[in-house]
């Protein structure tokens, strides 16, 4: 190597995140990327490597694309390319967010052709839906390799040898037709550093606070290549401080002064607050109150977790919404559903406060509709695993928790009711199966009435002599 490369690494900047519907906490995702993109500048670093979730979703609006642009541009003029991936959250149909970008100049989609950065060659691989990971058909990568020093590959999955892990890292090494030094992955949001053999795994972590189980300082990546091989080292993000305050409630008559006593102990301005009640089960308080006296402390987002409620009392993960923020608690219930393509589209459209109430059984019908019209059903879906998802991870701790990712897969769901039905989670696991028994009977429901709508006979393979049926469903 002749040249010393630097690059950087980021991931899951989830931009246009309204988190607890606060516009202060829109643009707080937005500077957190841009601060990246600042130090890139500074540190005149060879490339910006996004490995997924630029955006929070994959319907952005115009502001957050817009300001994105004004960001990637800034690179753009410093000389630096920003190399990314698509990640699941911000994932379209077919064309993506990236492409627009990569049009416009300030963006480079990675993919089976490598990227050259001097000695180094860039690869990137697109989020692949858990349910279609053992189908990966490394062979798109045959006759790409090229002779650089350094291979670097760029994912977004949750990886082994992490305990989280779908997708082993071992394989992918041993299935390229080329070296690995490095992978750099993004969709797990907590900092994580490893060496398989000579190949270094890192996740730089989200560039902001995505929920509240994101407690660690946030960082990106600095990969330095150079003579003496590859050297990681983290940076950090400097964010919005969340702030934890610990109530315990005793006494009836006190526990306003008690939690107040708490609070006061903390400085809480601008700063995202999150009160944990715990203690006697008896004592009752009202959350608006508490929320009052925060926001008179000048809290940018007041929180309240009550403990007590539900099983465990304490450490339980189930209990981390808060009643104050119906919406949060929606978005976390419906990431636990695992909704496919079309159940996200749908609730998409239910919960747009944009889109008038009676317009919404066409507008649905005419997405579903144009969603069918570009599917190939000639490609066998394949129900390689069991299609009760939350069973998957049951060791799942707080800390690990990560934004629950929508796999587009298993039909758990596809209620466009069931938005509306969750507005106060009191005891998340109860709640959880008494939906899924009623969802279920509508997705069966529903399945007939698309196919009535289309005029299609969608499930084409049934005449075909293959061993197994698949329904509509199956492919949405
Ligand atoms: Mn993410």
């Amino acid at each position: 190597m002749e040249n010393e490369i630097k690059l950087i690494h980021t991931a899951d900047s989830h931009i246009g995140y309204r988190q607890y519907h606060s516009e202060v906490r829109r643009q707080d995702f937005l500077d957190a990327f841009s601060v990246v993109v600042s130090d890139a500048i500074d540190m005149q670093v060879d490339a910006v490597i996004h490995a997924g979730d630029l955006f929070d979703s994959r319907n952005p609006t115009l502001d957050d694309i817009l300001d994105t642009m004004a960001i990637l541009s800034r690179l753009k003029t410093a000389g630096i390319p920003f190399l990314a991936i698509v990640g699941n959250h911000e994932s379209k149909q077919y064309t993506q967010w990236l492409d627009l970008y990569e049009k416009m100049g300030v963006a480079t989609r990675l993919g089976t052709e490598p990227y050259r950065i001097g000695e180094v060659a860039v690869y990137g691989i697109d989020s692949v839906p858990k349910s279609k990971i053992p189908l990966f058909d490394y062979s798109v990568f045959d006759n790409k390799g090229i002779d650089a020093h350094y291979n670097i590959l760029v994912m977004h999955q949750l990886m082994n040898p992490f305990s989280f892990g779908e997708w082993d890292c071992e394989e992918v090494i041993r299935s390229l037709p080329f070296d690995v030094h490095a992978i750099l992955l993004g969709d797990y949001h907590k900092y994580e550093k490893t060496k398989i053999g000579e190949t270094w795994v890192t996740y730089p972590g989200s560039t902001e606070r995505n929920s509240t189980a994101e407690r660690e300082v946030r960082s990106y990546n600095v990969i330095t290549i150079g003579s003496t091989g590859i050297d990681i080292s983290r940076r950090n993000i400097p964010t919005r401080e969340f702030v934890f305050i610990q109530a315990v409630l005793r006494d009836n008559s006190k526990s306003y002064e008690e939690i107040f006593a708490a609070i006061k102990e903390h400085d809480i301005a601008d700063k995202v607050v999150v009160v944990d009640i715990s203690g006697d089960p008896e004592v009752s308080v009202s959350y608006s109150e508490i929320e009052d006296f925060l926001l008179s402390r000048k809290a940018l987002v007041p929180k309240i977790r009550d403990l007590r409620i539900g099983e465990g009392m304490t450490s339980d993960s189930s209990i981390g919404v808060s009643f104050s923020d119906p919406d949060e608690a929606v978005k976390e219930e419906i990431k636990k559903m695992k909704l496919t393509n079309a159940g996200l589209l749908i609730d998409e459209i239910v919960r747009d406060p944009s889109i008038v109430k009676s317009k919404v059984d066409a507008l649905a019908e005419e997405r579903i509709a144009a969603l069918i019209e570009g599917m190939d059903f000639t490609n066998p879906v394949p129900q390689i695993l069991p299609p009760v998802v939350d069973m998957e991870r049951p060791l799942q701790k707080p800390e690990e928790f990560h934004k629950e990712e929508a796999d587009l897969e298993n039909i758990d769901s596809l209620s466009a009711e069931g938005s509306a039905k969750i507005t106060v989670i009191e005891d998340v696991t109860e709640k959880n199966v008494t939906e899924k028994e009623v969802i279920e009977k509508d997705v069966t429901e529903r399945k007939v009435t698309e196919k009535e709508a289309t005029g299609k006979d969608v499930t084409t393979t049934e005449k075909k002599p293959a061993p197994r049926q698949y329904n509509l469903g199956d492919y949405l």
